[in-house]
């Protein structure tokens, strides 16, 4: 009798601990959360041929081995099969961008058969219950702004509140709810106006006052008319920015002058454009270099979420050959295939901090990805469950994470990498533009089904 007692205490026991333990292994996410599918029009639509970056790519030297995005994985045509791929992940949020270059391919020329045809897009994915989260700019401009000055031009403003109103008005009210209204706003500044290795592909290195000014003032400017034409009609709207959010730290942390540069990098390229929307005031400043501090009218609190994008940690170090300082460096961990360190702790310093910057706000994860193209697919796997890991640990912590994007459905248009490197869950081939499910595909499937996932 003793024994048989003995015997079913044990199994009680350990069906316990067993339970306790797979509980603490278990990773998962509040009732509600989005899971979110991120493209951009540029990288996959195909045929941009008025946009400026179309211009950029025609000329030799730009793109990595003189690739042209071309017709890109023809997505303007395939809408149907990509959407049935969304669906099959399961996403209720698809964040996708709409282009400036062929809704408005001359001044004041807008093209209602473009815009239909985002309306359909949309109309497809609501039809599918899933929300759409649209993306004004990301990256490309049509080139005849291009060709004034881009965002230095003095009227790009005024055209930037005018194509957002008429991108609003076009899809139709009580359809969108959350809105971007730039992609990575300071990747713009420093790439295309800073060193100019991205259209219009000015050198003028900080001196950014004009582009960053402008860039603001068209933040706001769109910021208020989606709000209004959306009180217009009764609608709730959440308009972010979606900033890359990159870790700086130096090699050696006791290093003050490295850990200072690391700082000021951080400060600069993650939070400039944040801030400014925040506070109204533009600042960006560097010692002998540049100094703007300034208040912007309209500006102030235009931003009802904040847009996260993370990739990776920048290592700053010394180099043996001029400019002798490299604050792109990777650290100790492995690299993805574009040299990015793989760092998934950043995502929750990254978190941490937008926390303290923006008290209350929401934040979304508008990207997370890896460039990765090795057969098994072990490394975007193991990339996509350790960073939600920390994602799933800060929400626990009380940060107001609501939902999370991945970079991205299918491979594509890599900007100056052109189609070297592959970010999607899906294979693209690039001569049939077929698209094979990756491995990561159904992973990111099942914890999208199961709002979580159980470590081993
Ligand atoms: O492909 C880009 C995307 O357009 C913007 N964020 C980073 C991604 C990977 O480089």
């Amino acid at each position: 009798m003793r024994k048989i007692s003995y015997l079913i205490w044990s199994v009680f026991l350990f069906l316990l601990a067993d339970r306790c333990f797979a509980q603490a292994r278990r990773v998962s996410f509040p009732h509600g959360f989005r899971w979110c599918i991120a493209t951009a029009a540029h990288q996959i639509e195909g045929s941009n041929d008025k946009s400026d970056w179309w211009q950029w790519e025609q000329q030799p030297g730009h793109i990595d081995k003189g690739d042209k995005s071309g017709i890109a994985n023809d997505h303007w045509n395939r809408i149907e099969e990509d959407t049935k791929l969304l669906e099959y992940l399961g996403v209720d949020t698809y964040r996708f961008s709409v282009e400036w270059a062929k809704i408005e391919p001359r001044e004041n020329h807008y093209d209602l058969e473009v815009i239909q045809h985002y309306r359909d897009e949309v109309d497809l994915l609501l039809a599918k219950g899933i929300e759409p989260m649209i993306t004004l700019v990301h990256y490309t401009l049509p080139q005849w702004i291009s060709e004034k000055g881009g965002w230095e031009w003095d009227g790009v403003v005024e055209a930037f509140e005018r194509f957002t109103e008429m991108v609003f008005r076009g899809i139709g009210p009580n359809k969108v709810r959350f809105w971007v209204t730039f992609n990575e706003p300071m990747g713009i500044l420093m790439g295309g106006y800073s060193v100019g290795l991205t259209p219009p592909g000015f050198k003028r290195n900080l001196n950014l006052e004009k582009p960053l000014t402008n860039m603001l003032a068209g933040h706001a400017a769109a910021y208020h008319v989606l709000q209004s034409l959306a009180r217009e009609s009764g609608q709730d709207v959440q308009i972010g920015i979606a900033e890359h959010l990159r870790i700086y730290q130096a090699w050696n942390p006791l290093d003050p002058l490295a850990s200072a540069l690391a700082r000021k990098t951080a400060e600069i390229g993650n939070w400039t454009f944040l801030m400014a929307a925040e506070t109204g005031i533009v600042k960006l400043s560097v010692p002998f270099k540049v100094n703007i501090h300034k208040e912007l009218p309209g500006l102030k609190g235009t931003q009802d979420f904040i847009g996260i994008n993370y990739y990776r940690r920048s290592v700053v170090q010394y180099m043996a050959k001029p400019p002798f300082i490299d604050i792109e460096g990777p650290g100790s961990n492995p690299v993805a295939d574009n040299g990015w360190e793989i760092y998934p702790e950043g995502i929750a310093q990254v978190i941490e901090e937008t926390s303290r910057r923006f008290p209350a706000k929401h934040q979304f994860i508008t990207e997370n990805g890896i460039a990765d193209k090795t057969a098994d697919d072990d490394r975007r796997t193991q990339y996509l469950k350790d960073h939600l890991m920390h994602v799933s640990r800060m929400i626990e912590q009380g940060h107001p994470v609501v939902g999370y994007c991945f970079w991205t459905l299918a491979d594509n248009f890599e900007w100056l990498d052109g189609y070297k490197t592959c970010f999607g869950l899906c294979e693209t081939d690039r001569t049939t533009l077929t698209r094979r499910p990756r491995r990561s595909a159904e992973t990111f499937r099942s914890i999208v089904a199961a709002n979580g996932f159980s470590l081993p």
